[in-house]
């Protein structure tokens, strides 16, 4: 059922019970026909609002241990000897202190993109006997606001207009179903029919992050080496943007955070070089995973290709085969530039897949259809928030359910 269909509806019967009746006995009246008097005194808002709040756990204590992350006994961790570094890009730890578990449901970090997809949809369909021309061109407008894309609208709207046509669907609700198919159809069909092996040689698996500056690359690193640390793996990071000091404190950061080894250090020139080194340590100590950071910004926008194409290179010198994969860190809220630059990238270094970050803070989460449709690049991981656990593997289904206000009843 979706959500705001339902509501709109439940208001509409509790506006005509309460019309119907005298003001003395319309609570008796509306339990009498079914339907929910308590709810009449509630304003929509405040309905939304709980059903939210309902979704999120209560934050943990400052000194919480991880509930998900192995006990340090469990996982040998190798603790790099580093200094305590103040990079300010790196929330406090009583923020990002994974203890909370569930830091908000996808459902509520995705409110800004659904309230422009479905707010006031309800009102349009409400009363309507039969989905009409109105009702199509206001989806489509929206769709094209949540930066779907023109294109991937027309191409949905076409293939809504023709299945409600063919299957006789007059009713607003069936024609969400309808939608709501079609909108998962199109993500799973670039999604991997299985993830990535982590670890298929006596190598490490080695991860290239990849993106513009400002995306969010380091700080998905971060969140990727807690989650593959709470998997039990043993993760090294490289810290191969060497263009600015402060991006390898950054990931330093990230690495005492998380108990991980970090290769590099402030002042060191050149990534490839620290990309070489930390595969050589990744294999010296048998760690699972290597997660190489990238610059995100050079003095110019060829540079950036250039040297990303060497550190790729470099890597497949150390370690043949390698890199497993090379992500690229998109994010959300700048919508439709999102693939201008996949393209960019895509023809510097071959791209296995997408990291979208930032979907919590935009109303343009619509930019992961035309990502799907248009690069046909598989999305691994969606950023959702900036604390630890807010990296959320990317599943079309749940994605959509919460795109289109849809909750289980
Ligand atoms: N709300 C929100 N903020 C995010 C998310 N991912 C990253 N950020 C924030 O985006 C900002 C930039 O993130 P970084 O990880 O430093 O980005 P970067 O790509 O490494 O940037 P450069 O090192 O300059 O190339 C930081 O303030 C992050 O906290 C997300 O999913 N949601
Ligand atoms: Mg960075």
């Amino acid at each position: 059922m979706f959500g705001f269909l339902r509501r709109k509806k439940r208001q509409a019967d509790l506006t005509e019970a309460t019309e119907a009746t005298d003001a003395t006995d319309a609570t008796e009246d509306a339990s009498a026909d079914g339907s929910e008097p308590s709810r009449a005194a509630i304003p929509e808002s405040a309905t939304v609002e709980s059903a939210e709040t309902r979704d999120t756990s209560p934050p943990p204590a400052a000194d919480q241990t991880p509930a998900s992350a192995p006990s340090a006994a469990s996982v040998p961790v190798e603790r790099d000897p580093r200094q305590e570094t103040d990079a300010p890009t790196v929330p406090a730890k009583a923020e990002t202190d994974a203890a909370s578990g569930n830091s908000g449901s996808l459902f509520s970090r995705l409110a800004r993109t659904r309230s422009g997809l479905t707010e006031g949809l309800g009102d349009l369909f409400l009363g309507k006997k039969q989905i009409d021309d109105d009702l199509l061109e206001e989806l489509e407008t929206r769709l094209i606001m949540a930066d779907v894309g023109q294109e991937t609208t027309m191409g949905l709207i076409d293939e809504l207009t023709d299945e409600i046509g063919r299957k006789h669907v007059d009713d607003p609700e069936r024609l969400f179903e309808t939608l709501h198919r079609l909108m998962v159809e199109r993500l799973a069909a670039v999604q991997p029919t299985r993830p990535p092996t982590r670890r298929q040689t006596d190598r490490p698996h080695v991860m290239v992050i990849a993106g513009i500056n400002g995306g969010g690359k380091t700080t998905s690193i971060g969140k990727l080496a807690y989650r593959f640390k709470a998997e039990g793996r043993s993760v090294t990071l490289a810290a191969a943007d060497t263009f600015r000091a402060a991006a390898v404190e950054q990931l330093i950061a990230w690495g005492e955070r998380n108990d991980v080894r970090v290769i590099g250090e402030p002042g060191r020139g050149d990534p490839a070089s620290v990309a070489f080194d930390a595969v050589s340590s990744a294999k010296a100590r048998g760690s699972d995973i290597l997660i190489v950071d990238t610059a995100g910004r050079l003095h110019t926008q060829s540079g950036l290709m250039d040297e990303l194409g060497k550190l790729t290179r470099v890597i497949a010198k150390a370690a043949p085969g390698a890199p497993d994969e090379v992500l690229l860190v998109i994010d959300a809220s700048i919508g439709q530039n999102a693939l201008v630059q996949a393209r960019q990238f895509n023809q510097a270094v071959t791209l296995s897949g997408l990291i979208v970050t930032k979907l919590d803070g935009t109303a343009k989460g619509g930019i992961v259809f035309a990502i799907a449709a248009e690069l046909g690049l598989p999305i691994h991981f969606i950023g959702v928030g900036e604390k630890l656990e807010d990296l959320r593997p990317f599943e079309p289904q749940a994605f959509v359910d919460a795109l289109l206000d849809r909750r289980p009843d």
